[in-house]
């Protein structure tokens, strides 16, 4: 298959023409139906991707798809990521996971924040794929409560040490780069006392436990990150100390959208697989989809997953002619994931028994979306941004 085609402007990111991005969104639908649908199951029963379909992935391009063009990715808008995404949701959501930090929470702190000889330095190779990244905030006692971190960054020299932990990251186990949050001072208890830092995976001291097992999505992966007097070069500091928490909060903002995006994409191929489902199956001598009950799970579910894509790629859009979408982008998350987990509820009623045993792939789906509603902020973390944003505009 053909590499995707790149955005045609080298610093900020412009729209596709419409020819441009019917080929990228084509492309890209083709490599889900043709090479990753067909492997679900054994993807899922192996809890790996093949190493193939992988590098398939990197020669598309994937992994660089929000990296700007002069770093080797595709520099494509938010829009157009959010429209590939939703193409890459139709397939189980553990294969965009695989260069999904590449393309969100991995990489656009350093795009966002980087100093240019630190984009110089890294996004080419996390463009091409050549490393993994990863964004390590959460830790034990720091998920929701992100600006809790407890992980120390401490000036010595020409270096920070770090020491402490972070849990459930995302990609851990092959990442060559993650982009930490730590606390360089520890008498500002809350945000302002962190500061973020880009660190390889080969530094001294830094270590990986072993993949969690998992509700869903097998074939993605969390582990636990320790750092034990870990020497980071003072250049690799992302942004001004103190600036941390603020560089975790505009990445999450942008990534809640792309998670919006790809439960848009989830939903409706679970409507699609519902549809055909229930044109075949006859029960009563006849189609189930000429039952009304059958038709207004179907309407539900389409209504969402309608009202999900547009608040989504409104949403894209905005932040693509410069505006702050914190609230819209939490809002998208939020009525997304929440969309996507009733309408896989809706496909294993609809599936009947056949929707709970594993043939049909629907019960995976259904465990599979349960994560969207916690990962990159819980459904009551949107819920407080909306209202503080909401408040904040009086309305
Ligand atoms: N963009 C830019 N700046 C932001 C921001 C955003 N989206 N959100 C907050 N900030 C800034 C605030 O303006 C504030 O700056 P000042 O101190 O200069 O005023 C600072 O960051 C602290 O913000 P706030 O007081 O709102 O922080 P809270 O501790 O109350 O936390 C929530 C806010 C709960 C919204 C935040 O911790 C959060 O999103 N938690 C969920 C994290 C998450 O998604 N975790 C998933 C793990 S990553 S997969």
């Amino acid at each position: 298959m053909q590499a995707l085609p790149a955005c045609k402007e080298t610093q900020a990111a412009m729209a596709l023409d419409a020819d441009t991005r019917d080929q990228l969104i084509n492309t890209v639908r083709r490599f889900v139906a043709e090479r990753l649908r067909p492997i679900e199951a054994r993807v899922a029963e192996d809890d790996a991707i093949p190493e193939d379909v992988l590098a398939e992935m990197r020669a598309l391009g994937l992994y660089g798809l929000s990296i700007p063009e002069a770093y080797g990715g595709l520099g494509l808008t938010m829009e157009d990521e959010c429209l590939v995404a939703i193409e890459l949701g139709r397939a189980s959501p553990a294969f965009r996971s695989a260069f999904g930090t590449n393309v969100g929470i991995g990489s656009q702190g350093l795009v966002m924040f980087g100093a240019d000889e630190q984009k110089a330095k890294w996004l080419p190779a996390i463009a091409s794929g050549e490393i993994v990244t990863s964004f390590a905030l959460t830790e034990s006692e720091a998920g929701s409560d992100s600006a809790a971190v407890q992980t120390r960054a401490v000036l010595d020299g020409d270096a920070y040490v770090l020491n402490g932990a972070k849990r459930y990251i995302t990609n851990a186990n092959k990442a060559g780069l993650f982009t930490v949050m730590a606390r360089t001072n520890p008498d500002i208890k809350g945000a302002g006392g962190v500061s973020a830092f880009l660190v390889p995976s080969r530094l001294p001291g830094l270590s990986v436990g072993k993949p969690e097992k998992k509700m869903g999505q097998q074939g993605a992966h969390i582990c636990d990150v320790n750092f034990d007097n870990v020497r980071v070069p003072v250049e690799n500091r992302l942004g001004a100390e103190g600036e941390g928490f603020k560089v975790a909060m505009q990445v999450l903002d942008r990534g809640r959208l792309h998670i919006s995006a790809v439960c848009v994409g989830v939903a409706e191929r679970l409507l699609a697989d519902c549809v055909a489902y229930a044109a075949e199956r006859k029960q009563f001598g006849q189609a189930i989809a000429g039952f009304q009950l059958i038709q207004g799970m179907i309407a539900d579910s389409k209504t969402e997953a309608m009202a999900a894509r547009a608040l989504t790629l409104e949403t894209a859009r905005k932040r693509d002619a410069g505006h702050t979408v914190t609230l819209e982008a939490a809002a998208a998350k939020y009525y997304a994931s929440e969309m996507v987990g009733r309408v896989a509820d809706r496909a294993v009623q609809i599936f009947g028994g056949a929707g709970y045993v594993a043939d049909h792939g629907i019960e995976r789906l259904y465990r599979d979306v349960r994560i969207f509603r916690i990962y990159e902020g819980t459904s009551q973390i949107q819920q407080v941004v909306i209202a503080r944003e909401t408040m904040k505009r009086g309305g």
